[in-house]
């Protein structure tokens, strides 16, 4: 509690300097590896616990304290406490000091967060994501151009969501690639998915599905999946004067080979 309630005076701290929002998550991996005798007391006391936390003053328009959820983790197979039901009812309950965040690898391998963002956009007036990869049991793999990414970032260009109703975080790690490969790897993917989003005809889809022409719909949407986005990503790139596909990755493979390796 006294770590979370320090992490809010940073977290005020740190947007009063930048002049910008900051978000601080909260998130427990607190729970039991096997058959528990009591499942509501510790749900109890994390409650409590927030509660405690969120009683640190902070300025809701500059401090976003998120609540992040998670369906189960190693160690903690049988329950986990900060489950979906507990974030998002925590963050229901109390949505003048907090917003719900949902990582898309937290949840059961058959549910998609593209498919939650359009739910609490309808109740929240903001929300919080940590996009990643799930790999069966877990988030944090690098982000790849796949396609429940592009479904995540059509969500949110179509909900409005980058008017700051959505706030968009990227959350993994791989110590066994090059890590600044990695990051920049995810980072384009979500940067390609967004600008793929932005390149959808959304409003004449919406209308082919509001008429009930599905079939065009169906044809239309699939006939989207060939069209020559990496040129439109390319002159993405170039216009903001960064590499294109193909022209960066020398530059990281140099940097391994003269700074990184004489570091071990
Ligand atoms: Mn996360």
């Amino acid at each position: 509690m006294e770590h979370g309630k320090a992490c809010i005076r940073i977290s005020q701290y740190l947007a009063e300097e930048l002049g910008q929002p900051c978000t601080m998550n909260i998130w427990t991996g607190d729970g039991f590896k096997d058959v528990p005798a009591d499942r509501k007391g510790p749900r109890d006391r994390y409650k409590a616990s927030i509660d405690e936390i969120l009683s640190e003053p902070y300025d809701f328009k500059l401090v976003k304290p998120c609540i992040e959820s998670k369906v189960f983790g190693i160690g903690v197979e049988a329950y986990t406490v900060g489950s979906a039901e507990f974030a998002l009812s925590y963050a229901a309950f109390n949505r003048e000091k907090c917003i719900p965040l949902m990582d898309n690898g937290h949840y059961h391998p058959t549910e998609v967060v593209s498919d939650k963002i359009p739910a609490l956009l309808a109740f929240f007036p903001e929300i919080a994501l940590h996009i990643t990869r799930p790999i069966r049991w877990d988030s944090d793999h690098v982000v790849l151009f796949d396609d429940e990414t592009k479904e995540i970032c059509k969500e949110i260009v179509r909900c409005g969501g980058l008017d700051g109703r959505v706030n968009i975080a990227l959350d993994y790690f791989d110590a066994s690639i090059n890590r600044i490969s990695a990051w920049t790897v995810g980072f384009r993917n979500v940067e390609k998915a967004l600008l793929s989003a932005l390149c959808t005809p959304h409003t004449a889809l919406k209308e082919l599905q509001d008429t009930n022409q599905f079939t065009e719909l169906m044809v239309r949407q699939e006939e989207l999946k060939t069209l020559p986005f990496g040129e439109v990503w390319d002159e993405y790139c170039r216009r903001n004067g960064v590499p294109v596909d193909g022209a960066w990755f020398e530059e990281v493979k140099k940097y391994e080979q003269n700074v990184l390796s004489k570091r071990i």
